[in-house]
Parts: structure tokens; C-alpha cells; sequence
């Protein structure tokens, strides 16, 4: 069965996080080696390194489940939306199929990424920068099944299930979407991830795509579309994925009545290359490459250091601009002095919002964004 081996272990803070990385000898069907931070269910982190083309190819892309994933038999899959619709409807896959399909390029981040750097340390996946990509999404716009469905005015919130379900005292991971948000026309029922029917692992043979929301609304083996003026009550609407309204200082409590569900990602950008605890030679040019996502707005600019954050110029962002979509950024360095330098990135958006020093400590360890660092030693 599954061996619960555990070779990949994140350890202490901040960059020394790093330091501990290595591609183990644990492989998954259609990945590439990845960081396991569990292995059934599989929970898999994309290592930095591939963060070096605008899209993430399938088989270097993150996995996050809750639950052991359904294996989803395509014939006999429906989609039900039913609740406050004049028109209740059961969908097959051709009927999907059918429908008009656009495409929706954007970045899936898990809102726990960055979790392994909070301090006090905060219960969780230990994610440290990988629990993101960029894909091309294609399926049907959810503001088409909610006209198809007649959905009805006093509708607020379209709550969402997938055909996983609760084990032992592991709820059923249920998402409700206000209906602002599903009725955005780059809001999809995607089928094909990349050019591909979606992997099994990515919810087969349906999933949400809530462009710009954390990761955890885009319910996978969507089953389920339920109308309603109420949301989920559920454990993963009503308790998880909530942050404070004001920040508590680290390590205390916050109320559950000061706790806000999350929708649009904060702002973050990562360095793939050069690698955390790599060498340069001293008058060699290096590239150095990485990526900055914007959640709903837009990446406007991003900075670099190489002298850990005094003076910072402008990289050069990659032509591809979409709403949702990370860009990759590259800054062209020739290290003129020998030693260890702390390269840092920083990324500023469309609505005027540039990543802190330090982000704010909250009990769930979401929505982690400061300023990227990484070590790189010159030699002579
Ligand atoms: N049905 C279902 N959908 C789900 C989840 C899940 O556990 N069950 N996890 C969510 C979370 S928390 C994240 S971050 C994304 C991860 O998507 P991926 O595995 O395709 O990267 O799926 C979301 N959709
Ligand atoms: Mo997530």
C-alpha cells in the first residue's frame, strides 16, 4: 500500500527552510520529482526550480487534497445544479463538452503557501514557496450554467462539492462562491488543464476555477452546485481558510467572529533561479529568473537586490499580462564582489499594493508574502 515515508522535511525558518531540500525517491504517477509534504493523500510542492516558464507544465504542478481523491468514472459522472434555479439541471460530460468553451490563463496558489515560514510555527502543510502554478484553463463559463439553470435573484452563493467525501473525522470539503464572483466571466468549469483533459490528480473530469481566490475554492471533481442565500456551514468554509480582520500578534488567539473567509491573493513574487545556496563567479553574468502573482490585480512592477535589500532596481517582466496570471520576472547580474550575497525580489501591483519585509502573522498561516530572499556565495 502506501508507504508513509517522509523524506522531505522542512526545517527552521525563513531561507535556512531551504536548506534541508533535495529531490527524494519518491515519484508519482505523471510527476515529476516533487517535495511531498504527505503521501496519501498526496500533498505535492512544486520545487522553485520549475518556476521558470510561464506555464506549469502538469506534471510539475502542485497538489493539495484533503481526502483520499475519488477515481471519477467519466460515463457516469454528472454535474448537478439545483437549490434557488427554476430549472434544475444534471449534466453529463458531452453536455459540457457542448457548451461554448473559453479558455482562462491563471495561477492557482494554495492560501497555506508560504505557511513554513511563520513564526511561532503554525499547524499545517509545512508549504514553503511551491504551493503555486500557472496553467491554461478551458471549460465552460459558470455564468452560462447559472442562466441555463435559471438561477434565482435571491441566490447569494453557489455552494460547491466534489466527488471526495469525509473520512473518519476529516469533513466532506464543501466551498460556497458569492454569486459576484461565479458570475465573472473568467469564473470556468474548466475539463482541460494545459491543453489536456484535466489529470485525474487536478480533479478529473471537472473542476472550479475562481481566478485570483485562493486555491481552496477551486473545488476539484465538482459533482455538486447548490443555489442558496446561505453558505456552507461546513468545516472548510465556515473554520478553515479564514483570516483575521486585524492582526493578532504572533502566537495569540483570535475570535472565530473576527475571522474573515479569504478570496483574492495577496501579492508574492519567488526567485526560480538561481538556486538558494547556490555559487557565482565574480564577473560571470548571471540570469536571474522568478515569478510574481497578483491575486486579482495586476503585476506592475518587480524589484531586485543583491545586497539584501538596500538598493533595488527594476527587472524585466515577461510581455505576458493577463489578469490572474503570475509574470515571469529576470534581472541580468554581474556580481562584482566576492562573498555571500542575499538576493531579494519584490513585486509591486496594479492596485498599488508591494510586498512587506514581513507579513502578518495569522493563526492559519495563510496568504504568507514577504519579500523573497535567497543566498547565493560569489567566489573569486
Ligand atoms: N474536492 C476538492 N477540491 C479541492 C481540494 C480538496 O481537498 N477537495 N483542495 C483545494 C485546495 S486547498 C487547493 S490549494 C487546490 C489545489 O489544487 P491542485 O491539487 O490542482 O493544485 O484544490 C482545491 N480543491
Ligand atoms: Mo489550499
Amino acid at each position: 500500500m502506501f508507504s508513509r515515508r517522509k523524506w522531505m522535511k522542512v526545517l527552521g525558518a525563513g531561507m535556512s527552510a531551504l536548506d534541508g531540500w533535495g529531490q527524494g525517491p519518491l515519484r508519482f504517477p505523471g510527476k515529476r520529482p516533487m517535495l511531498v509534504q504527505n503521501d496519501f493523500p498526496e500533498d505535492l510542492e512544486t520545487p522553485v526550480e520549475y518556476f521558470d516558464t510561464w506555464i506549469t507544465p502538469n506534471d510539475a504542478f502542485f497538489v493539495r487534497q484533503h481526502l483520499p481523491r475519488p477515481k471519477v468514472d467519466a460515463g457516469s459522472w454528472r454535474l448537478k445544479l439545483g437549490g434557488m434555479v427554476s430549472n434544475p439541471l444534471t449534466l453529463t460530460l458531452d453536455d459540457l463538452k457542448k457548451m461554448p468553451q473559453v479558455k482562462v490563463p491563471a495561477t492557482l496558489e494554495c492560501a497555506g503557501n508560504g505557511r513554513a515560514n511563520y513564526r511561532p510555527k503554525v499547524p499545517g502543510l509545512q508549504w514553503s514557496k511551491g504551493a503555486m502554478g500557472n496553467a491554461e484553463w478551458r471549460g465552460v463559463r459558470v455564468a452560462d450554467l447559472l442562466k441555463k439553470a435559471g438561477a434565482a435573484a435571491g441566490a447569494k452563493y453557489g455552494n460547491f462539492n466534489g466527488a471526495d467525501h469525509g473520512v473518519a473525522k476529516t469533513p466532506d470539503f464543501i466551498r460556497s462562491i458569492p454569486m459576484r464572483k461565479l458570475m465573472h466571466e473568467a469564473t470556468i468549469v474548466a475539463l482541460e488543464m494545459n491543453g489536456a483533459p484535466l489529470p485525474e490528480i487536478h480533479g478529473f473530469p471537472a473542476r472550479l476555477i475562481v481566478p485570483g481566490w485562493d486555491g481552496a475554492s477551486w473545488v476539484k471533481w465538482v459533482t455538486e452546485m447548490d443555489l442558496s442565500e446561505e453558505s456552507s456551514k461546513g468545516f472548510y468554509f465556515a473554520t478553515a481558510y479564514r483570516y483575521p480582520k486585524f492582526s493578532p500578534a504572533p502566537g495569540s488567539a483570535v475570535k472565530p467572529e473576527d475571522m474573515e473567509v479569504l478570496e483574492g491573493m495577496a501579492l508574492t513574487s519567488y526567485f526560480a533561479r538561481p538556486a538558494h545556496g547556490s555559487t557565482a563567479k565574480k564577473g560571470s553574468p548571471l540570469r536571474l529568473q522568478g515569478v510574481a502573482y497578483a491575486g486579482e490585480n495586476r503585476v506592475s512592477r518587480v524589484e531586485v537586490s543583491t545586497d539584501g535589500g538596500s538598493k533595488w532596481i527594476d527587472a524585466k517582466l515577461s510581455p505576458q499580462n493577463y489578469p490572474f496570471a503570475w509574470r515571469l520576472f529576470t534581472f541580468d547580474w554581474t556580481p562584482s564582489a566576492q562573498g555571500y550575497h542575499i538576493l531579494c525580489s519584490k513585486a509591486t501591483d496594479s492596485a498599488g499594493r508591494v510586498q512587506p519585509v514581513e507579513c502578518p502573522w495569522n493563526p492559519g498561516g495563510y496568504m504568507y508574502n514577504s519579500i523573497d530572499r535567497i543566498g547565493v556565495t560569489v567566489e573569486a
